[in-house]
């Protein structure tokens, strides 16, 4: 290795709305920083998702930086649940505004890092053969980045376009005259199905699992919308830092099953009129937690389903079955039920009729071929560890943080895996990450790594790991949590369900992005309470252990 390696005290890894928030908050710190982005621009998760309909599903209030009032008041959203597009130029803007470009090595995939024990340092390697040295390693790599294939046989035989939702090409596809395949119908399926269909001959959905789709209710912003927003902005922001999905809106507490008939009925007809993707689950505070009251509002879904779709068996291959409402992500649309009343739109429903292969000139199901020009997979993500899993990680005593995964991911608070000291996973796996309000689940992580890293600086401290009994502790917790709610019984990317041969376990902390934010601030303000930090103490460099701290039990037994 050359001995001319650039030391720097952060590496960020992607440049999305974690890493350009990385970038900023560290460097603001007094940190120099050098980020590397895969691709060419500004955008991460946005970058690679511009399929046509990628919107965000939470509001564009919440679902933006709070770290600046001035780019708030700036802003101008131009709808409810901006596009991906809107999305990449509000990133963009954010990029150029606080000048974070010069940190950000574009074209550049980071292939392998490797903790140097004797001088607590991460070597990285770059896809551009060069190698840097970091004393902080911050992979803000997205919970949803590794696109997960079809594993259908016979894949590399089509011979029309084919195309991941999450490797959209920059050159948008023509759709006019041509008879598109969607696989999938999770929201990326749901929304490439509500845009496409009328835009080109004709569409065919092939749905393995039905899923629950609310109203958007998506509207263009009028000047009177934003101003009223921005007066509440203050409010809403400290609000959603105490709520459980991090978003203005606190759980009620009472149960369905208190609720007479008509109250529940109301209810749930207000939530289906002024939706939002949260609305049902806030009806009632045992939505997720009790399987009746559950199943409630599954048959009210099911009975708007019955109402919209006008083909009985159409209608009835649409009803999601099989898991509770909420478990796995609910979808947002306006039309996409409505769009199965379309004669050039048609469902075919794998459960009853398989894909056997896909063959040179379309889909071959159990009832015969259906010619396509274009395929379109929906098929989803290697959630929460597919990117760390493709670089090669190694920490300390060379061990790859694939191994320590093998049998599911750990960290201490999705914030650091033990043995792999100084990186810091920003919403990493046992974080409430996408099931909380995801800008504000990277900014209050970005904002505690980077207090961490201040402490550490002010205190000669010059690593910090995690405590093997915190961590155990911690995920052990993860999984209680979990197992007080009705999420483990859907097969959801949540746990790894949706990819062969991954271990199945439930990563994101259910806790409460409120709750898990306070564990946070208790853990720093008691001098990181579960994790081992260590002192330069001489001018030799000989290394004391400055704290070594178990979890404390508190720690792990927060309330949900
Ligand atoms: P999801 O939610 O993981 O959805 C993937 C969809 O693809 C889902 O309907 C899967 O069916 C289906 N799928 C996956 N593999 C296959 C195969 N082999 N054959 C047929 N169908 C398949 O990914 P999305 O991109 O839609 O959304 C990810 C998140 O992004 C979303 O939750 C939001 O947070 C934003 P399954 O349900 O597994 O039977």
């Amino acid at each position: 290795m050359s001995q001319e390696v650039k030391i720097v005290d952060a590496v960020v890894i992607g440049a999305g709305f974690a890493g350009l928030y990385a970038i900023k908050r560290l460097r603001d710190a007094g940190f120099s920083v050098q980020a590397f982005e895969a691709g060419d621009g500004i955008g991460g998760t946005w970058y690679w998702n511009h399929y046509p309909g990628a919107r965000v599903d939470l509001e564009c209030w919440d679902y933006s930086y709070s770290f600046s009032s001035e780019l708030q008041d700036e802003w101008e959203w131009s709808q409810r649940y901006p596009s991906a597009q809107e999305l990449m130029a509000y990133l963009e803007h954010v990029a150029d505004r606080f000048k974070l470009r010069q940190q950000i090595q574009f074209n550049t995939r980071v292939e392998a890092a490797e903790f140097i024990e004797a001088d607590n340092l991460w070597l990285v390697r770059t896809s551009d053969g060069k190698t840097r040295k970091a004393r902080f390693l911050v992979p803000a790599t997205g919970g949803l980045s590794v696109p997960k294939p079809p594993e259908i046989p016979g894949i590399e035989t089509f011979r029309g376009e084919a195309y991941h939702t999450g490797r959209w090409p920059r050159q948008e596809p023509t759709y006019e005259g041509k008879r598109i395949g969607v696989i999938g119908t999770g929201s990326s399926g749901v929304q490439v199905v509500h845009s496409l269909a009328g835009k080109c001959k004709h569409l065919t959905v092939f749905q393995r699992t039905a899923v629950f789709v609310v109203p958007a209710k998506n509207h263009p912003l009028t000047p009177e919308m934003r101003q009223r927003a921005r007066a509440t902005y203050a409010e809403r922001r400290s609000l959603s830092r105490i709520t459980r999905f991090g978003i203005p809106a606190p759980m009620a507490n009472e149960s369905a099953l208190d609720a007479t008939p008509e109250e529940r009925r109301a209810k749930f007809e207000n939530a289906w009129i002024n939706s939002q993707l949260l609305g049902f689950r806030q009806c009632y505070g045992d939505i997720l937690a009790n399987d009746e009251s559950n199943e409630m509002v599954a048959e009210f879904i099911r009975s708007k389903i019955r109402e919209i779709v006008k083909d009985p068996e159409t209608s009835r291959k649409l009803l999601p079955y099989g898991f509770p409402f909420g478990t796995k992500r609910p979808c947002l649309s306006d039309t996409y039920y409505s769009v199965f009343n379309r004669d050039d739109v048609s469902l075919v429903d794998l459960k009853s009729t398989p894909i056997v292969r896909i063959v040179p000139k379309g889909v071959e199901t159990s009832e015969g071929l259906i010619e396509l020009d274009m395929l379109i997979y929906a098929t989803g993500y290697d959630a929460f560890t597919g990117a760390l899993s493709h670089i090669d990680v190694r920490g300390v005593g060379g061990r790859k943080l694939s191994d320590k995964w093998a049998a599911g991911a750990k960290t201490y608070l999705g914030l650091v895996a033990q043995g792999f000291p100084n990186l810091f996973t920003v919403t990493g796996p046992g974080s409430p990450g996408p099931l909380a309000n995801m800008a504000m689940s990277i900014e209050q992580h970005v904002d505690w790594i980077a207090d961490c890293m201040t402490y550490l600086r002010a205190n000669r401290i010059t690593r910090i790991d995690a405590d093997k009994g915190a961590e155990e502790n911690w995920m052990q917790h993860v999984q209680d949590v979990v197992s007080r709610t009705l999420y483990e019984k859907a097969n959801s990317w949540y746990r790894g369900a949706n990819v062969p041969g991954k271990p199945q376990l439930f990563l994101p902390y259910l806790g409460g992005h409120g709750n898990y934010r306070k564990k946070c601030e208790e853990v720093a303000a008691a001098g990181y309470l579960g994790f081992v930090l260590t002192r330069e103490t001489t001018a030799t460099g000989m290394a004391d252990k400055a704290a070594s701290r178990i979890a404390a039990a508190g720690l792990a037994g927060g309330a949900v």
